[in-house]
């Protein structure tokens, strides 16, 4: 059975094409800088927002429907896997992600629920084979349910965070079923609305252990990929204990966990945070930490995680830099974390979203291959640090000089009053002038 009918198989026609349902930048296997378009951006398909939600808001009910011809619960869940893989067929996508709860009905108890995500998961592993897809990563929804409401880790409820455990651990397992390459934690109501009724040590504490110990259970079962948090500022609390890439990692390094967890950052969350996505990125990355992206983005009128399909080219392109310089992915991706806007309701926006977004990092990525390649900007941040290569400098980058000889060498430059300009507006006028 055809679940979109009205969408073709997309294919790449060149950036000249008017046809919207056709790649003008996405090229899968046109080599650049030595590796294939997909293996540099790695799209993954993000169930929940693409195979679940359906445009609800606050102020309104869904604008479609995502049942895709089930009956049953268990029918509308094994109809939305065969509709995942339709999709990913038909825009040359080779990744999905998941949380638990997006590929499979909660039941009334755990046992409820592990058996249904049993059942879907062996659905899921028949198609991965027959379609050659990989599961970026999945994650477990500890937000969702009431029993949540006061966080899952971080909840002031052991029987909370019991139940949390298990269900990761659950996770985990159908994770290393489907030979996920990742395990993301976002910590979906892990913080606080009011430090009047918190704990915050304790909190902290508490999902310290529960990351060590679910981390732990998956190397014992065989996961191999990386685990990643993800941080975000705020939303669906008023403060989450993962606010940035910064916090993450302190938080990382204080419960000895910063070996085994890298981090996923979201644009978005980027942005709400008060960071550029490319800060975010630059943080993960020079503190070894560099995984996985989440790519969206939002509104930066609006206070929230909009989850808009990523169309900012400037944006793709910092972010694509970003991601050469750390080396490029080994188990991360590019996740589509965005969701068509609650008017754009038919099949077909689907399409015309995901294409916007892959255009727009195809795009990213050749703009930034075409940076490097120019090499100016490169050779200039070089220069900018030139001072440290040799003499007084070179002993400061090897932490061999004493805090006399600065002190001597300082006396030794009399009237010192300038240093070289940083020509910040000269190169955002290369970038322009390599972009355009
Ligand atoms: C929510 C997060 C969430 C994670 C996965 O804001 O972005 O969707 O990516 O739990
Ligand atoms: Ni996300
Ligand atoms: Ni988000």
């Amino acid at each position: 059975m055809e679940f979109f009918p009205t969408i073709p198989v997309i294919k790449y026609e060149g950036k000249d094409s008017k046809n919207m349902l056709a790649f003008r930048h996405y090229n899968p296997d046109e080599v650049i800088l030595g590796k294939p378009m997909r293996e540099h951006l790695k799209f993954a398909l993000s169930y929940w927002h693409t195979m679940c939600a359906e445009g609800s808001d606050m102020f309104g009910r869904g604008t479609m429907n995502k049942d895709f011809g089930g009956q049953t619960p268990m029918e509308i869940y094994k109809n939305k896997a065969y509709a995942a893989f339709e999709l990913m067929n038909k825009l040359s996508i080779d990744y999905f992600c998941f949380h638990d709860r997006d590929i499979a009905p909660e039941g009334k108890t755990l046992e409820e629920s592990n058996k249904n995500l049993d059942e879907i998961a062996e659905l899921l592993e028949k198609l991965m084979k027959e379609n050659n897809k990989k599961l970026l990563w999945g994650t477990a929804n500890c937000f969702n349910h009431p029993r949540y409401m006061n966080g899952a880790g971080t909840s002031p409820e052991a029987d909370a965070f019991a139940y949390a455990a298990a269900q990761i651990k659950k996770a985990m397992e159908v994770t290393v079923k489907l030979g996920g390459n990742g395990y993301v934690y976002w910590g979906g109501r892990e913080g606080y609305e009011t430090l009047l009724n918190t704990d915050m040590g304790k909190e902290l504490d508490n999902l310290g252990f529960l990351l060590k110990l679910t981390s732990q259970y998956a190397r014992s079962i065989g996961f191999k990929g990386d685990f990643y948090i993800e941080p975000k500022p705020k939303e669906p609390t008023k403060h989450q204990y993962d606010f940035d890439a910064a916090t993450v990692i302190g938080f990382l390094q204080k419960y000895d966990l910063m070996d085994d967890f890298k981090l996923n950052i979201e644009a978005n969350h980027a942005t709400l945070a008060g960071h550029t996505f490319q800060h975010e990125l630059a943080v993960a990355r020079v503190n070894g930490a560099f995984g996985s992206i989440d790519a969206n983005q939002g509104d930066l009128q609006l206070g929230w995680d909009t989850d808009q399909f990523p169309t900012n080219v400037y944006e793709t392109t910092m972010c694509m830099l970003e991601v050469i310089k750390a080396g490029g992915f080994t188990n991360g991706g590019l996740n589509f974390d965005a969701k068509t806007r609650r008017a754009s309701n038919t099949p077909e926006d689907i399409a015309y979203s995901y294409i916007a977004g892959m255009d727009a990092f195809a795009l990213g990525l050749r703009l930034a291959a075409m940076v490097l390649e120019d090499g100016r900007i490169e050779e200039f941040v070089k220069q900018r640090y030139a001072s440290y290569e040799s003499g007084i400098g070179k002993k400061i980058s090897d932490k061999t000089v004493t805090i006399e000889e600065l002190e001597a060498h300082a006396k030794g430059l009399g009237e010192f009053e300038t240093v070289p300009s940083g020509r910040q507006e000269y190169l955002e006028n290369i970038l322009n002038s390599i972009m355009f």
